[in-house]
């Protein structure tokens, strides 16, 4: 398990720009190649900002509501991580390929690595956006307990890493900022993650409309409450329990953390705070897209 751990754990390589995984960038033809097709739903997301509460609710939508379905599977294979290819482990191009349309696809690329087909296809996205304090604070977790990230050094460390974008799929900022452009002129839903833990049916009625199906009220109630943090760490096809150990370590911290808005606040220091505060005013500034920080 441990030279497991030595050959997933290693330093970040650069495709066109982004810092991406070790594996990622080697076999970084298959991704580029993908052939989406037009009735694929994508789910777009800078990690850590609620790609699996999102596609917990789709697989949910796309199954009228029957919880019992969506308990057939895990979540990483009801709904494949495309780029996701680790040699000889896991592959989620092929995984797609051989699944049934309508596919729930998800990915954590920035829009300029997306590959073409979906732009082609015109494909529908999901793009579920969270703000960046608690996204920091949520993906130093992660590289804690996920092993194919490098490891994280201290708090402070990481913090300034995630500010440069020395982290996998690199700035958070360009992320959000690129895919609310693209929303303007392609079928994008953007989402965020403090509307749907504030308003979780409104933000369900949202992707319904977008996806122009119906549900009665009944079954959005059902969801909202499968679909709750409490009930989806329980649920063995959400909460990543059925993976591995040297792929992660949820003694370390459950992928299923706290799913809070507001985290930040037990994180960061004063110094910490103004630092970010007065950069992400430079580098956030002239968009119109706007977060918050806590509900
Ligand atoms: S990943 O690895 O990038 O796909 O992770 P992702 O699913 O995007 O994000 C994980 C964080 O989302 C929280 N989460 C939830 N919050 C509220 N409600 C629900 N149902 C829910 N499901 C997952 C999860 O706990 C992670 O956030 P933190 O802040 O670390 O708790």
């Amino acid at each position: 398990m441990e030279n497991m751990e030595d050959f997933i754990r290693q330093e970040l390589v650069d495709v066109q720009g982004i810092p991406l995984y070790w594996f990622m960038a080697e076999e970084w033809s298959q991704v580029e190649a993908f052939e989406a097709r037009p009735d694929d739903l994508l789910i777009a997301t800078y990690p850590k900002s609620g790609t699996t509460w999102v596609s917990e609710i789709l697989d949910l939508i796309y199954n009228h509501g029957d919880t019992e379905k969506c308990k057939r599977d895990a979540i990483y294979n009801r709904v494949p991580f495309m780029e996701l290819i680790i040699p000889g482990v896991s592959n989620g191009v092929k995984e797609l390929e051989i699944m049934q349309s309508p596919r729930l696809v998800k990915t954590h690329l920035p829009v300029q690595l997306l590959p073409s087909s979906f732009w082609k296809n015109n494909c529908k996205v999901v793009y579920v956006a969270r703000n960046a304090k608690d996204v920091a604070v949520s993906y130093y977790y992660f590289h804690q307990m996920a092993k194919l990230n490098p490891l994280p050094g201290t708090w402070e460390e990481f913090l300034e890493k995630f500010i440069s974008g020395k982290v996998p799929y690199g700035s958070w900022y360009d992320h959000v900022k690129d895919w609310w452009e693209k929303s303007k002129d392609y079928p994008i839903l953007f989402l965020f993650y403090e509307d749907m833990k504030k308003n979780p049916k409104c933000e369900i009625q949202k992707l319904l409309k977008f996806l122009e199906k119906d549900l009665p009220e009944e079954t959005m109630n059902k969801i909202v409450h499968h679909t709750s943090f409490d009930v989806m760490k329980k649920n063995p096809s959400t909460n990543y329990s059925t993976v591995p150990e040297w792929d992660m370590d949820h003694s370390v911290s459950p992928f299923m953390r706290k799913g809070i808005s507001g985290d930040w606040k037990n994180h960061f220091t004063v110094a910490q705070y103004e630092r970010f505060e007065a950069d992400y005013q430079k580098k956030m500034k002239g968009s119109t897209l706007h977060f918050h920080s806590e509900i």
